[in-house]
């Protein structure tokens, strides 16, 4: 009896202090699952995301290689676990993503006519989309449609279809996902020049009297380098044409870049992979403090403006799975996350709790 209890109290406890708990009111805290995850075999992660989140996205089983590998060939299994297991923890699904130029499956980068192209992105969304409608809470319908000058990027969609294969995805996506909200995702659109393309491009949907509910800022950011100003613009200028503005794949890498130019000389090698992955065997307290301190930064600015934001999403559990240990440089060992390799709170992650309670 007392040992039930004392779990109980534990459970509360955390629960009181955990991202979700301490943000219930201001936003969503959500994170992105792989493959080990969704099939419940990383066991480190497990309670955190069940305790921490209250919104998961999933990182590559929805992807077009993935969910749709050939013209007549659905592969559901892991999205349909992904949604499962949401349901079941009270986990909000972003299914991600409909329309992308990477992670294509083969046979669609083969596609040679206007036609069948038109027709892939008709099956495609009505296949996906109406699945899971009722099911999971929103779509990154369109992603990384953009060049970073605001240009529409040259992807196979803009080059076969037209720049109207953006409205035609939404139009569909809204047909045939009638409950469930529809975004626009992509990075670097706090930048001037790639937001006011992305402005454009949302207000092309609205103009043709379709739907989309929000914006995705993806956040993937470098440590003391966070752009607050452009941010705060960005989330102004995004609700201000009645959107939802999210940050979906946040992150913030504590590594070198390779193409700064005083990273290194990259004739020498050896120097060169050093001055490269220079925390292999753990983070010094300077560099953790200056994560702590850009994750605070950005908390702030959130809460400030949490009325006109509806989740933050980090990409990823813990710093083992992140991406960012394998770009843009394989094999490095970096720490981007507010959980470290052992699924332990980071101090990023105390400041962000606390942050919320001031
Ligand atoms: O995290 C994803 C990684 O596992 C994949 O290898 C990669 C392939 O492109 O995609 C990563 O996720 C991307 C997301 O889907 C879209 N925005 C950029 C993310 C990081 O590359």
């Amino acid at each position: 009896m007392v040992i039930v209890l004392l779990k109980l109290s534990t459970a509360f406890t955390q629960a009181q202090n955990s991202l979700q708990q301490a943000y219930k009111n201001k936003f969503l805290i959500g994170t992105a699952l792989n493959a080990p995850q969704i099939l419940e075999k990383d066991s480190m992660a497990m309670p955190l995301i069940k305790n921490e989140f209250g919104a998961i996205t999933p990182e590559n089983c929805m992807k077009c290689e993935n969910i749709h590998p050939a013209w007549d060939t659905y592969n559901f299994e892991l999205a349909d676990k992904l949604v499962t297991f949401g349901n079941k923890n009270n986990l909000l699904v972003n299914g991600h993503t409909l329309i992308w130029h990477s992670q294509l499956a083969p046979f669609v980068k083969q596609i040679q006519s206007k036609d069948s192209l038109s027709l892939f992105m008709n099956n495609h969304i009505q296949t996906i989309a109406s699945r899971y409608d009722g099911k999971i809470f929103s779509w990154d319908v369109v992603n990384e449609a953009l060049e970073e000058d605001g240009s529409l990027r040259k992807s196979i969609f803009l080059e076969k279809l037209g720049p109207d294969y953006i409205t035609e995805s939404f139009r569909l996506a809204a047909k045939w996902a009638p409950h469930t909200e529809l975004y626009y995702n992509d990075y670097n659109i706090e930048q001037p020049k790639k937001r006011a393309g992305a402005i454009a491009l949302i207000k092309s949907i609205q103009a043709k009297g379709l739907r989309i509910d929000g914006v995705g800022i993806q956040g993937h950011w470098r440590v003391e380098k966070i752009p607050l100003q452009e941010i705060e613009e960005s989330i102004l200028a995004y609700s201000a044409l009645g959107l939802k503005v999210m940050f979906t794949e946040l992150d913030i890498t504590v590594l070198p870049n390779p193409w700064d130019k005083d990273a290194a000389d990259v004739n020498q090698k050896a120097t060169y992979n050093a001055l490269m992955n220079p925390y292999p065997n753990g983070l010094p307290d300077s560099v953790q403090q200056k994560l702590t301190n850009s994750y605070a930064a950005l908390f702030k600015l959130f809460v400030k403006y949490s009325d006109k934001i509806s989740r933050i999403t980090f990409w990823g559990v813990h710093d083992k799975q992140s991406w960012l240990n394998g770009w843009p440089i394989a094999g490095r060992t970096n720490y981007p996350l507010v959980f470290d390799r052992n699924g332990k709170p980071k101090p990023a992650y105390y400041k962000i709790i606390a942050l919320a309670k001031e």
